[in-house]
């Protein structure tokens, strides 16, 4: 074990915040609000097959999704953290129709920052105990502070976010976050409830075997995908590559990121837009891919500068190692041309 092994992420938390000039602490506290909450969730997640709080809640999301219980308590769980602690005056949450302004009797309208948050992604898989995931997004909000947010204040590019991350809820937990400096990754001690830096400076491979896609909606993929797809398993160079779908975007992107892959959520003929939401799902992963050295695109572009039109957006995902992104984005752009002709 190296020295780095004993550091945790409180202390890492801290020893970054000099990275930011003029810091106040305040990204600091945002960070380890969710670092709190993040163990509380993984304590339910982890209770979920003894507990009577697995299968479903009886309401339906925005999307029109089965809302599971452990949904429901992990974005209350969240929401509760920061906005309790005051380190945040808005948040949207895939699990809330709109955005959430903090309204409290004090000072912390001052506060300047916002957060997205998917509190509990692959939530299907959890009756099935495998692994979910947390997914977040931050921002410096760009409304004055002291006055109540605004949509505009989470309709942001992806390239404005100051800190991204997610926890994944695996086999062990792993918190991993980029505040605009690389990569890194702390697995939990939950024998005492300290995550450790156990993963630092994460790159991906530039190139990788692995492909992630539901390859059950082939015939509801757009050509380029299609083609993509019969490249991956053509038997010439380093290929055929393997495929590995879980299902929960936070266990397949961290996977990916380890061993080299890419992860595909395109358009379907039945969802031109995909599945997945560009604000609290997309974006975040993005700026992790793009810290890690990978890329992350619609098929077309970048999904960093895509401009939000609203909360709950969905957007086609491409992303993982650089070199296998750029090889699908050729097969859209090829399938694009042929369509022109
Ligand atoms: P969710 O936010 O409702 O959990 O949906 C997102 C999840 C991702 O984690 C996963 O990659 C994808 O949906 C799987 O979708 P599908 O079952 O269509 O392949
Ligand atoms: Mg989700």
């Amino acid at each position: 074990m190296s020295d780095q092994s004993f550091q945790t992420l409180g202390e890492f938390i801290i020893e970054k915040q000099d990275d930011f000039q003029y810091s106040t602490g305040e990204l600091s506290r945002l960070l380890s609000s969710i670092r709190l909450a993040s163990k509380v969730v993984n304590r339910e997640v982890n209770k979920a097959g003894i507990a009577d709080i697995t299968g479903h809640a009886g309401k339906t999301n925005i999307q029109g999704e089965d809302q599971q219980k452990l949904d429901v308590l992990a974005n209350e769980i969240f929401i509760e953290a920061l906005s309790q602690r005051e380190v945040v005056c808005g948040i949207a949450s895939e699990e809330n129709d709109d955005y959430i302004e903090i309204n409290c009797n004090n000072n912390s309208h001052m506060s300047k920052y916002v957060v997205l948050i998917d509190p509990l992604d692959g939530s299907s898989n959890i009756d099935v105990n495998v692994t979910v995931g947390t997914i977040f997004s931050i921002y410096r909000r760009v409304t004055e502070p002291g006055k109540p947010v605004e949509m505009r204040d989470f309709l942001q590019k992806g390239t404005a976010q100051v800190a991204a991350g997610y926890v994944v809820y695996g086999s062990s937990t792993m918190i991993v976050y980029t505040t605009g400096n690389g990569v890194n990754g702390f697995t939990l001690d939950p024998s005492i409830g300290t995550y450790y830096l156990s993963h630092p400076n994460l790159k991906f491979p530039t190139k990788g075997k692995i492909y992630s896609i539901n390859e059950g909606n082939y015939i509801k993929f757009p050509q380029g995908v299609k083609d993509y797809i019969k490249y991956c398993q053509l038997e010439e160079d380093d290929r055929p590559y393997t495929s590995r779908y879980i299902g929960s975007l936070v266990a397949d992107f961290h996977r990916n990121m380890l061993k080299g892959g890419i992860y595909i959520y395109p358009s379907t003929s039945q969802s031109p837009k995909g599945k997945l939401r560009l604000l609290y799902e997309c974006n975040p992963m993005a700026f992790l891919t793009e810290q890690a050295g990978g890329k992350a695109s619609d098929g077309y572009r970048r999904i960093l500068e895509i401009e939000p039109t609203e909360l709950h957006q969905r957007v086609p995902f491409f992303a993982g190692s650089a070199a296998m992104v750029t090889k699908a984005e050729e097969f859209m752009a090829k399938a694009v041309q042929a369509e022109e002709k």
